[in-house]
């Protein structure tokens, strides 16, 4: 014999069991609240994504990237000829603000030291005018080929205008030399190398100068500065990695770590590194004492056999 179900007004039959009409109104205004919160959410995702994109527009304008402006294959193929870039070798740029210590950096690189013939021009004042490539490097792994650039800092001019200009994007690796807390120039740079996803390198040079100003002023030892120093190096770093997550949006932040350097400490490093056998005195000073020349070589490759 068939059941018999008494259909009242208003009841439902809700997954084989009756709904009562409590019980239904409870579930719609569940329904209705959660549909509330999920647009709530999908509101505050929305203004999420327009304020990232607002802020990724107004960092981009900072760079003076032009919006319809890509550096395509063609592009890096043309400004590779142009440079005289090597195929087959690691080809570095160094760049960076007039008298940050570049062309020093590269004599160091070369294995060259006061007295050598061949040396780059290095001075107090500008002296680096146009861009110079040394291919003389003494090869530990693949052969390095350095690329010398004026400085970077020239009022008026975008990021993105030198960058471009001096086809920066051709290079393997760019090395952005400095040697107090990063310039906005270097800043932005790195910025450009970063949205371009190109190896990009920080080197803060002139520790010796600096720590034997703190020994100095401080009247301590030379440790007891060294160890100041790096204090207010890290404590730099740490700050504008900091700020820079505040106030860049996530494809356009960038984490910067330095390499600290002094001329001599790279020098006599380098001579270790290309003849491990020869018996050659660290500078005498302990201002020169190295500290991170060792890894800023490793990073470049120029430590592989
Ligand atoms: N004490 C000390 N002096 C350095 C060091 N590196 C560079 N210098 C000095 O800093 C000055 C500028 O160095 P350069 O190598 O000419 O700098 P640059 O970046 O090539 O300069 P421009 O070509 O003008 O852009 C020179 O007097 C160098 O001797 C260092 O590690 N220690
Ligand atoms: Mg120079």
């Amino acid at each position: 014999m068939a059941a018999f179900i008494p259909v009242i007004a208003g009841v439902g039959i809700l997954a084989g069991t009756i709904e009562m009409p409590w019980e239904r109104n409870a579930r719609k205004a569940r329904e209705r609240e959660r549909e509330a919160r999920a647009a709530e959410q999908r509101a505050r995702e929305a203004e999420r994504q327009a304020l990232e994109e607002a802020g990724r527009q107004r960092t981009l304008l900072e760079l003076g990237v032009p919006p319809d402006r890509e550096i395509s294959d063609t592009d890096i193929q043309t400004g590779r000829s142009e440079v005289g870039y090597e195929q087959g070798c690691r080809n570095i740029v160094l760049v960076g603000n007039r008298g940050a210590g570049k062309s020093t950096l590269i004599n160091c690189l070369r294995g060259l030291g006061p007295g050598d013939s061949g040396l780059a021009e290095v001075g107090e004042v500008n002296v680096t005018t146009d861009c110079h490539k040394y291919d003389d490097l003494p090869k530990k792994g693949k052969q390095i080929v350095l690329y010398d650039m004026p400085g970077a800092g020239v009022i008026g001019s975008s990021a993105w205008d030198y960058y471009y200009a001096r086809k920066l994007y051709s290079f393997d690796i760019v090395v952005i030399v400095h040697e107090t807390t990063l310039a906005e120039s270097d800043v932005r740079l790195r910025r450009l190398c970063y949205l371009r996803q190109q190896h990009c390198i920080l080197v803060r040079t002139k520790a010796d100068v600096h720590i034997g100003n703190i020994e100095y002023r401080k009247q301590c030892t030379i440790a007891a500065a060294r160890d100041d120093y790096m204090d207010q190096v890290r404590m730099d770093m740490r700050g504008f990695n900091a700020l820079d997550s505040a106030r860049a949006p996530g494809e356009l932040r960038v984490e910067i770590f330095d390499y600290v350097v002094n001329q001599r400490a790279l020098l006599w490093k380098i001579t270790q590194v290309l003849d491990p056998e020869r018996l050659c005195e660290p500078p005498a000073s302990d201002l020169y004492h190295p500290i991170n020349e060792a890894e800023f070589l490793g990073e470049i490759g120029m430590l592989s056999g």
